[in-house]
């Protein structure tokens, strides 16, 4: 993807520097294509640090942040009780390779929010999570071949990668080299939202199915909300085939609330895998169902999955801690009402300046489409303004505003940022707006 030539006022020079230096040992100067800033153009970030609502540049810009690390950070960074946990939990060792108490009690946390796990193993990222999820499901089943959606993002397993969100979208990459024909052709794609084209592909090969994969409120594409009966139907249409449900929740897991999007959304997944915010900021996830399905897994089962670092003593001490904080009264409500003060807020500027674009939200996530059309899945979300995006990311991070440096991301409200942030933000997104919307490119 060819990047928009965009020109910040503001110049960086620290960034510049130590970025291109990254370039010459870091493939792309990332460790994720994503940070590389490039559908967004002007040069990528490099940042020292973080605190509350703000992370502060190489150039010691402070921005509001609306990345929080992907969604990760719902407490803000450097929250005390997390830093506290971590440097705590690291004088007593960081890793040993046997089980310890700290991982019975994550997994106590999680299941005491979530009942329907009845059974749990960590990993070390959403991408672990979904791979491992995926093969109990073809072990539990016997079957082969795997559901998704257009434009949902899974984390970079082979069988995940075909017209799959995020970065892939990011860099419009619809069909990954390096992944076997023999295992691509295992992977069958529908449209978000169109059970119809589910149904289809259940007539075809719903035999052979061994699971559909959803993200249960997509924001890998953007973010994108489960038509009516959505996710309802893909429950009754998989018990129906004896295909498992998976539910990646691993943004949704206690974003939306201390718990699951699955209660809220009244569907209960045979399989639900979880990251990022039972973390706390360190490498943890999770994947996790009914003990029938789970106890397949080694070594209870014959379905292998392992990890060095699975169930890390510092990443269940940050998770304990976050988890613990999300349980304190008010948090969600707090968090969810500053997201809807920003939705609405960013409406009222669209509609104010007349620009053909659609702001997506749900509980704290949030994008916005430059396209007069509703953005309902990949397809569509595909046919909006990227430019407009773009220039949209760069003056919004020239006025101390950092969004998701693509158009296939979402923006995270966490519960560090304040009214005052929110304010601010809108205040920006104001002139920003009018000033982009009101010029073709
Ligand atoms: P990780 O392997 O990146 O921890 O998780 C993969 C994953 C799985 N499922 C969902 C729904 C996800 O959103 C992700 C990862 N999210 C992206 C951002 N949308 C991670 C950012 C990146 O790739 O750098």
């Amino acid at each position: 993807m060819s990047a928009p030539h965009i020109t910040p006022q503001k110049k960086r020079p620290r960034s510049t520097e130590i970025f291109s230096r990254a370039e010459q040992v870091l493939v792309g100067g990332v460790n994720s294509p994503v940070r590389a800033f490039r559908s967004v153009g002007g040069g990528a970030l490099i940042m020292e640090r973080g605190q509350g609502a703000y992370v502060y540049d190489a150039d010691g810009n402070e921005l509001i942040d609306f990345v929080c690390s992907w969604g990760a950070m719902l407490l803000g960074h450097a929250h005390p009780a997390v830093t506290a946990a971590i440097s705590e939990q690291a004088k007593k060792g960081t890793s040993f390779g046997v089980t310890t108490e700290l991982e019975l009690e994550l997994a106590t946390l999680i299941r005491d929010a979530i009942p329907f796990l009845e059974k749990i193993r960590f990993v070390s990222s959403g991408t672990e999570a979904t791979m491992s999820a995926l093969r109990l499901a073809r072990g539990f089943t016997k079957r082969d071949l795997l559901l998704k959606f257009e434009g949902c993002y899974h984390g970079h397993a082979d069988s995940f990668l075909s017209q799959a969100g995020s970065g892939l979208a990011t860099l419009g990459i619809a069909e990954c080299p390096g992944v076997p024909d023999a295992l691509a052709k295992l992977t069958l794609n529908a449209p978000y939202n169109d059970l119809a084209a589910v149904e289809k592909i259940f007539a075809n090969h719903g035999s052979n199915i061994a699971a559909v994969i959803v993200e249960p409120i997509a924001a890998n594409m953007g973010v994108v909300a489960p038509a009516a009966g959505f996710l309802q139907g893909l429950r009754e249409i998989t018990r129906k085939h004896g295909a498992l449900l998976i539910v990646d929740e691993v943004i949704t897991g206690f974003r939306l609330h201390n718990g699951a999007a699955q209660q809220l959304l009244g569907i209960e997944a045979d399989l639900t895998t979880m990251g990022k915010i039972i973390g706390g900021g360190l490498p943890a996830a999770a994947y996790g169902g009914r003990a029938e399905i789970m106890n397949r897994v080694a070594p209870l089962g014959p379905v292998y999955q392992a990890g060095t670092l699975a169930g890390n003593p510092l990443a269940m001490s940050a998770g304990i801690a976050t988890l613990q904080e999300l349980k304190k009264p008010g948090l969600y409500e707090r968090v969810n009402v500053l997201a809807g003060k920003l939705a609405t807020g960013l409406k009222q500027a669209l509609s104010d300046t007349k620009s053909p674009a659609q702001l997506n939200s749900y509980g704290s996530l949030a994008t916005i489409f430059f396209t007069e059309k509703p953005v309902r899945n990949y397809s569509e979300a595909k046919s909006s303004n990227s430019k407009r995006y773009a220039r949209y990311f760069r003056e919004m991070l020239d006025r101390g505003i950092f969004l998701a440096p693509s158009q296939f991301e979402a923006a995270f409200v966490s519960a560090a940022h304040s009214e005052s942030d929110i304010n601010r933000t809108l205040e920006a997104a104001r002139e920003v707006i009018a000033s982009i919307c009101s010029n073709d490119d």
